[in-house]
């Protein structure tokens, strides 16, 4: 099978008959206390939801259907050979908890899955014009987060789940109209999140999508950037950020409004107005403005003495270091060390990728001097700004989209 749909159709009247028989069996079955801190810290580390696109572990970080990122980066289809991993085969997987098949070396009739996902979302990609309008009528300095929840509303008049609830249509058949609208909203998301760019920061004219290329591809090439090394960082990019489990704000969000039946441009958007909050998806525009502050204040040649009096003031103003910490890791975020790969391969003399490895010898050390940070490691943003601006990507306000675009695929396939 490479018809997406047709392998979900596969797949889910058994695992609705066997999410039936685990209520049945082990229903009043406990699965852990709850602590007045935990309340107060707003659910942390209490197992409380059903998430079974990714698994969290503190210690070794994601599990995307059980497979870690490196283990994603070796198994997953590329666009070249031995290439970056493309999002449309990490798609398959989330939806379907399948490794999508590839047609090697030929030997095979063609059973490309990833290719025909990509297909798929380029067929259901066209974005109509209204949303462009909306997005040029908002007030120049909306913020790229808020024009993405904006255009992802305004999208909404075409919700076929809205549209199928009102007519009446029986429950067991609700995933048929949410998958609709979710590929229709994710095949959609690279030109909307171009179109913002583009508007934003290069004078609003936009770039066509070219139809010989894959999906995270084309979303680097209509925001006008077509090196080759970019095509295949922004394929990275939009794999690795796709799905943490259900715990954090955005997974989160999209879980609870979708669960009032709102359909998945409503809930999308819930979970992206809580990933434009600094402490979640917004933290990887603050550590590049960050970065920059320190820059600006010491030039590029950061000593490490510089940096750990950087550090220090940041901490004494109040403020966070961006980048370090999580609520739920306790080690170094496979998806840094990831990002970290990436530079080493692509960019080992880029001055900001060497300043991002001088913080992780100074920083975890202070946090722990704090005594209170339970995690003084990097997370995801601290590194991929650096591989952003390396390839010409400056505008760091813009990064929690690109971030937005990739969520989408993690959080509408558990939808
Ligand atoms: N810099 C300074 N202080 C920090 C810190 C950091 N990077 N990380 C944690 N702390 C503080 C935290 O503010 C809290 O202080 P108070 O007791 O005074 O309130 C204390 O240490 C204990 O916090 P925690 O239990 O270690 O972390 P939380 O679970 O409360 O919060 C984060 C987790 C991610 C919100 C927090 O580590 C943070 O603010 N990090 C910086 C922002 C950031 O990088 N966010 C992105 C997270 C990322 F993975 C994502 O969602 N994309």
């Amino acid at each position: 099978i490479t018809d997406l749909k047709a392998a979900m159709a596969a797949k889910i009247p058994k695992e609705q008959e066997r999410l039936r028989e685990l209520r049945k069996e082990c229903g009043p079955k406990a699965l852990g206390a709850c602590t007045v801190e935990q309340a107060i810290g707003g659910m942390r580390g209490i197992p409380a939801m059903l998430w079974e696109t990714s698994l969290l572990d503190p210690e070794e970080g994601i599990r995307f259907r059980g497979h870690t990122i490196p283990e994603l980066e070796e198994k997953l289809p590329s666009a070249k050979e031995g290439g970056e991993p493309i999002p449309e085969g990490l798609l398959w997987l989330l939806m379907t908890g399948e490794m999508p098949t590839v047609d090697q070396a030929k030997a095979m009739p063609t059973v490309d899955q990833a290719k025909a996902v990509t297909e798929l979302l380029r067929e259901r990609s066209k974005v109509p014009d209204h949303v462009f309008k909306v997005l040029r009528d908002l007030h120049p300095n909306t913020h790229p987060m808020t024009q993405l929840c904006q255009a992802v509303l305004a999208l909404q008049v075409d919700s076929k789940f809205a549209a199928d609830y009102r007519a009446g249509i029986h429950k067991s058949k609700y995933w048929e109209p949410v998958f609709e609208d979710s590929i229709n909203l994710i095949a959609k998301l690279p030109t909307i999140a171009a179109a913002i760019y583009r508007n934003t920061y290069k004078g609003g004219e936009l770039i066509e999508a070219d139809p010989k290329l894959d999906w995270a591809a084309n979303l680097s090439h209509m925001m006008g950037y077509d090196d080759e090394g970019c095509l295949e960082m922004m394929r990275l990019y939009q794999t690795i950020h796709a799905d943490h489990e259900g715990g954090n704000v955005s997974a989160h969000a999209t879980h609870l409004v979708g669960s009032a039946l709102s359909d998945p441009y409503l809930s999308f958007t819930a979970g992206m107005t809580g990933l434009a909050g600094p402490l979640h998806g917004l933290a990887n525009q603050e550590v590049l403005r960050w970065l920059n502050e320190v820059r600006a204040e010491v030039g590029d040649n950061v000593t490490k003495e510089q940096m750990k009096e950087f550090v220090w003031a940041t901490l004494k103003s109040g403020k966070v270091v961006p980048g370090f910490g999580h609520a739920v890791l306790r080690k170094t975020d496979p998806r840094y060390t990831c990002q970290a790969g990436f530079a080493a391969r692509n960019m080992p003399d880029y001055p900001l990728y060497k300043l991002v490895a001088l913080l992780y010898d100074v920083v975890p050390d202070i946090l722990i001097q704090t005594g209170k940070v339970k995690n003084p490691w990097p997370n995801v943003d601290a590194h991929s700004g650096v591989l952003l601006q390396y390839y010409g990507i400056t505008e760091e306000n813009f990064y929690t989209v690109l971030f937005g675009v990739s969520r989408a695929l993690g959080v509408l396939s558990q939808g």
